[in-house]
């Protein structure tokens, strides 16, 4: 669990905060996958956006709280608490129903959750190729120096290394793009998870099992970013997309998944973008 110390926070007003306040952006897919399960959970929280479009969480503001500089962020009665998987399984002890993590599974769905989050950066490469398309580089370098020099840079009061790993993806995708090799690379380690599911949804109606669980909110929220990249679920995994039409049916998932608007330039970008050069095409599926 990545609940932070004392030293590790510069913002102190956020200590004095009462209740559940929840730090997060609209179109983030950990964002999305918190706010699914808080809702399913009908949790109550405040909510804090963080403009990442406008490098808000590269302030000193926002790496006063999170010195990782990532969003979604819990501040719980002024413990503040980060990476989302984390706080999903700390709200699932606090919040106990509905049970979104079976009990006795619980080091099974953590391990399966730090599985997912490895992918992270994977759907970040293909969101930012062939959903978000921008025309230059991601992160302006003025915005990286001061996501650089900003924070206290430690996590649990320790030298904290995943600001060094973001910074070095965004001054990559600066130099030389998202490449068709990245994109490759990215969409071939999902079509295998993808492929796994598949066969665990032939049989039973929910990753793990009969009932919905995390592990189905996060997975969704992974299905439906790449289905916007044009990863064509229907033809490949056919279980995993009747499973996904099954929740975007669902009030909880459905309230988040139609939030994800573009603006007519951003449209605009991906069509350009994606001339001749979809995710299908790009990657040879
Ligand atoms: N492992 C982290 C990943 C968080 C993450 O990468 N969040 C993204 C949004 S989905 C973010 O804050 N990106 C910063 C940016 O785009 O500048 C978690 O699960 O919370």
């Amino acid at each position: 669990m990545v609940q932070l110390v004392d030293g590790d926070i510069k913002t102190r007003e956020v200590l004095g905060w009462k209740g559940v306040h929840v730090l997060h952006f609209m179109g983030s897919s950990c964002s999305q996958k918190l706010r699914i399960f808080l809702d399913l959970k009908k949790i109550p929280w405040q909510s804090h956006p963080i403009d990442l479009p406008g490098y808000e969480n590269m302030q000193p503001w926002f790496l006063g709280i999170n010195p990782r500089g990532l969003v979604p962020v819990l501040v719980d009665n002024g413990a503040v608490h980060i990476e989302s998987n984390d706080i999903i399984q700390y709200l699932e002890k606090k919040f106990p129903t509905p049970k979104l993590i079976p009990v006795g599974h619980e080091n099974e769905v953590a391990a399966l959750l730090k599985h997912e989050d490895d992918l992270h950066l994977d759907l970040r490469t293909l969101s930012f190729r062939f959903v978000f398309a921008l025309p230059g580089p991601p992160k302006p370098a003025v915005a990286l120096e001061s996501y650089a020099a900003n924070g206290t840079g430690t996590v649990g009061g320790a030298k904290d290394h995943e600001k060094d790993v973001q910074i070095e993806f965004w001054q990559r995708a600066a130099k030389e793009g998202f490449t068709e090799e990245r994109a490759r690379a990215s969409a071939r380690k999902f079509r295998d998870e993808f492929e796994k599911l598949d066969r665990t949804l032939a049989t039973q109606p929910h990753l793990m099992g009969d009932d919905l669980s995390v592990l189905d909110i996060a997975w969704f929220i992974y299905e439906h970013r790449l289905t916007l990249a044009g990863y064509p679920f229907a033809r490949l995994h056919p279980h995993v997309h009747a499973w996904a039409e099954k929740l975007r049916a669902m009030p909880e998932f459905a309230k988040e998944v139609g939030q994800l608007r573009h603006s007519p330039e951003q449209l605009e970008a991906v069509r350009r973008a994606q001339a001749g050069k979809t995710l299908e095409a790009v990657v040879g599926f």
